[in-house]
């Protein structure tokens, strides 16, 4: 019999749906007596303790470890022969559970499938496991998602629950929106007023979250809203992401949306008042501003990426300013997109410098890509097809169905939302390479990104609301080669994997399985 506990594999069924997998007849039982067999490293110790935890909450078991090969084991080991580097092999027999990969991320990967065969709780009572193997691998190196902390605040604990969520559905990228026009969100010591100043704002009745922006001190009497990481939060959320085979990818904005900083520093607008919320491209201390910045920022993210932002710059500025005119007459720059164009490129060569890619939203296609430059396609898919075409790396995020502050039923129904509409089926029928990409440029497709911007979001049950289950369709459209997915099959799933949300005490939206209208 195939079944666990009456239920059928279907039914508690592993998403992101593993590549290979072939039940067998038998089953083992994981008991007290059973030893997690491992390597004495640090990195083996980490992926322990979580296999170690999960069974001490979920069964009550507290499972002992060793370093010498045993039966009644759960085996974590590192295998050459495993092909890919986050890949892993998932086998369960009479003698107990191997788990191998070519390195603790692979492996780390077959834990989080392991923990998926024994769970929910309100479906598997007893930690019993068919035999099975699993051959598992990932289609694509970049399975992301964004949040965006500055339209509102998430303080680092809650960003450490949003990383739980990514950690469980083998998600690998974490692009943390730190700075935009509502609230400048990290530690910059040349800078103080940034985080003194540009992370709070008061709080005016009648005004969208987004119409609102004035920064002020936090020390005034004015009632006012806001937050900021320290340079120590920030090491803390990246080592907790890192633990979880999550690099974690800062964005500083620029040149627009940069109200929060441009008040703060007036003397980098081109107006000298911040109103504008763009930097001057014809004044070289704004360059030298965000290359301190940057200065401070490169080391505490280990990420290869930076991202530049780059997205709805404001260059209307740009032309009614006397310094950019001065730089396009200087440089023999025909327009603003050009201007554009050469602020980023003078930015990527300086990231360049400090050994660092940039990543840059599609709009820095616009007067010229820097040679480098890595480009995240958000209008659509047509500016990742054109980047990827031209041999630039590209991470596919497109508005539709990728945009996680859309409403996932009808909006009347929904928590207040940007608008739009992007459904669980629509997400899980997402394809980040499209046809219109050349055979031979298909490797510059990295892979896809949902974006949760939270000029509408407050808290982290509405986030975690708006994630979910829709995280679960995005990890199976990045992680499940295109003919291991099956939409029936994956519906039966999300049953299954709404109990392990209840039980995690995740909020989300069951109206997601909503249909197309
Ligand atoms: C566009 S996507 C933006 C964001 C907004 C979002 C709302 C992008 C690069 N820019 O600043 O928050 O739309 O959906």
């Amino acid at each position: 019999m195939l079944s666990c506990n009456n239920k059928t594999p279907e039914k508690i069924g592993v998403i992101p749906q593993p590549n290979f997998i072939e039940y067998k007849k038998g089953t083992f039982i994981i008991t007290e007596k059973t030893v997690i067999v491992v390597d004495a490293s640090y990195e083996a110790k980490q992926v322990s303790d979580m296999l170690q935890s999960f069974f001490d909450k979920n069964f009550n078991i507290k499972l002992t470890t060793s370093t010498k090969i045993k039966d009644n084991a759960i085996q974590l080991k590192i295998a050459e022969d495993v092909y890919s580097k986050e890949g892993y092999q998932l086998k369960v027999t009479k003698n107990g559970v191997s788990i191998t990969g070519k390195t603790y991320q692979g492996i780390f990967y077959g834990v989080q499938t392991l923990k998926q065969l024994l769970s929910p709780k309100a479906i598997v009572k007893t930690p019993t496991l068919n035999f099975i193997s699993i051959n598992d691998a990932p289609e694509f190196g970049w399975r992301g998602m964004m949040l965006d902390v500055s339209r509102h605040f998430f303080p680092k604990d809650s960003v450490k629950k949003v990383i739980d969520i990514l950690a469980m559905h083998k998600m690998n990228k974490f692009h943390w929106h730190l700075v935009d026009g509502i609230g400048w969100r990290i530690q910059i010591d040349k800078y103080p007023e940034l985080t003194k100043k540009g992370a709070w704002r008061k709080v005016k009745e009648n005004k969208k979250p987004w119409e609102d922006f004035e920064a002020t001190y936090k020390d005034t009497k004015a009632e006012v809203y806001g937050g900021f990481y320290t340079k120590a939060d920030i090491k803390e959320v990246v080592e907790y992401a890192a633990k979880r085979y999550i690099d974690v990818i800062p964005e500083i904005e620029m040149p627009g949306h940069s109200e929060a900083a441009l008040q703060c520093y007036p003397e980098f607008s081109c107006d000298g008042e911040g109103t504008s919320g763009v930097y001057c491209a014809g004044n070289d201390g704004s360059f030298e501003f965000l290359q301190n910045i940057i200065t401070e920022v490169v080391p505490l993210f280990p990420s290869e990426y930076l991202h530049i932002g780059g997205d709805e710059v404001g260059k209307q500025y740009w032309l009614n300013c006397k310094k950019c005119q001065k730089r396009m007459h200087d440089e023999n720059l025909g327009n603003a997109e050009e201007l554009q164009s050469y602020f980023v490129k003078r930015m990527e060569k300086f990231i360049h410098s400090k050994n660092k890619k940039l990543i840059g939203w599609d709009e820095i296609l616009e007067g010229g890509l820097p040679e480098r430059a890595t480009v995240m396609s958000w209008r659509g898919f047509e500016g990742g097809i054109e980047a990827a075409n031209a041999g630039h790396d590209v991470i596919m995020s497109p508005g539709s169905p990728l945009y996680f502050d859309h409403n996932q039923g009808k909006s009347e129904f929904e928590p207040p939302s940007w608008g739009g509409y992007n459904n669980l089926l629509k997400v899980y029928s997402f394809n980040p390479v499209p046809n219109a990409v050349a055979a031979n440029k298909r490797h510059h497709i990295l892979g896809g990104q949902a974006n949760l911007w939270t000029e509408q979001i407050k808290t982290l049950n509405h986030a975690q609301y708006m994630m979910l289950p829709r995280l679960s369709a995005l990890s199976e459209a990045l992680w499940t080669k295109p003919n291991q997915k099956n939409k029936d099959v994956f519906i039966k799933k999300i049953d299954v994997q709404f109990d392990r949300f209840k039980e995690l005490n995740y909020n989300f939206a069951g109206s997601s399985l909503s249909p197309d209208y």
